[in-house]
């Protein structure tokens, strides 16, 4: 019989959460890969960490093993995505692992890649060395919504931002909007742009609001040209930009735009995530397009930034939807609240 360890469940608790510090550097720049980190530990002291940048450079395993150097001969690797066994654009990590020595490793979880999928644990064990998966999984899944997601569905997480007022309302009737919600909030949003291959937008947003939608902050971990600049979509439906004499709008100028002029949202989704690589996705339009996203429930989370002001019965809501009774009301969970300078920010889960 085994005894639970629980001293060394602790211990492996405590470093995969230094291995998920360092994977959140990697958070905005490393599109359409995962962030990821990695800690080796020997003789239960931190010798190597790394974390992977960017599509195309190496994976946190090859970096804290470069760090580590020869002191991860015998050591134990954290890692908060199961190392690769295959050879993309990079080698496989697994296969680094052995060479380099590692008696064990623990892993967040699994790699839902089809190209891995447990093969990395498998090329591992065979290699002798011990395998623990499972700690922490949820903190290191919470990194890597869209890439999961996708490698699991093959549709992206989809993230749907409003600004409102208190009273749940985005412009006046005229269609005067600038500003609701204050600097600190628009300022947030930008990390949300930074996390999202497309954005998806309505062109009577464009024609109304002409917005950059793209990543300019200089508030985020790194700096916006790092950031895999986002690719728009307009939904256009009835070709009104095609036809729209103005054809300077901001965004034209300075993103891959792509135009969808069909009615089939889920196809687009689709269509991203096999054409684009585009595993998150944020929805910034208007009432219209938000109710068509939330009636066809393919909103995975609202993101509410609400001012607290009153706008008053004429302005407009944020979401185009009529249930006819209460028994069609559209509920959510609210799973995280903060408040964002003078606003609140609400981040909800469709239930
Ligand atoms: C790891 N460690 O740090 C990351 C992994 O084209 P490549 O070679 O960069 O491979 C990309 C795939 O590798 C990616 O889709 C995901 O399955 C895995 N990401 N694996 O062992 C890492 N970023
Ligand atoms: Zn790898």
């Amino acid at each position: 019989m085994s005894i639970p360890n629980h001293a060394q469940e602790a211990q492996d608790r405590y470093f995969m959460m230094l291995a998920i510090q360092q994977a959140k550097q990697g958070l905005y720049t490393t599109r359409p890969n995962p962030a990821v980190g990695c800690v080796i530990v020997r003789a239960e002291s931190v010798v190597g960490q790394g974390f992977h940048p960017k599509a195309g450079q190496p994976h946190a395993e090859v970096f804290a093993l470069q760090d580590a150097g020869a002191s991860a001969v015998g050591g134990t690797a954290y890692v908060t995505l199961e190392p690769c066994s295959h050879t993309g654009r990079t080698p496989p990590c697994a296969l680094g692992l052995i060479d380099a020595g590692i008696k064990r490793v623990v892993i967040a979880g699994l790699d839902p890649n089809p190209q891995v999928a447990g093969r990395g644990v498998k090329l591992l064990e065979d290699a002798g060395i011990e395998v623990t998966v499972g700690i922490l999984t949820d903190q290191a899944e919470a990194l890597n919504r869209g890439f999961l997601k996708a490698m699991r569905t093959q549709m992206p997480y989809v993230r749907l931002k409003i600004a409102t007022s208190l009273d749940g309302r985005t412009a006046m009737a005229s269609g005067e909007s600038k500003w609701i919600t204050s600097a600190q909030a628009r300022e947030d949003v930008q990390k949300l742009r930074a996390l999202s291959g497309a954005i998806i937008t309505g062109s009577e947003t464009i024609i109304a609001d002409d917005p950059q939608l793209n990543v300019r902050s200089t508030q985020l971990c790194v700096s916006a040209d790092q950031v895999p600049t986002p690719k728009v979509v307009v939904l256009d439906r009835r070709q009104r930009l095609q036809y729209d004499p103005k054809s300077n709008y901001q965004l034209c100028r300075q993103s891959e735009v792509l135009y969808w002029r069909e009615d089939d949202l889920v196809k687009l989704l689709k269509r991203l995530v096999s054409d684009h690589q585009c595993y998150d996705v944020l929805v910034e339009a208007g009432a219209g397009v938000a109710g068509s996203f939330l009636k066809q429930q393919l909103v995975d989370e609202l993101i509410v930034y609400q001012a607290p002001c009153l706008l008053g019965i004429k302005a407009r809501p944020m979401v185009e939807f009529s249930p006819l009774s209460l028994a069609q009301q559209l509920r959510l969970d609210i799973c995280a609240h903060e408040k964002i300078g003078p606003d609140l920010k609400l981040t909800l889960q469709p239930l």
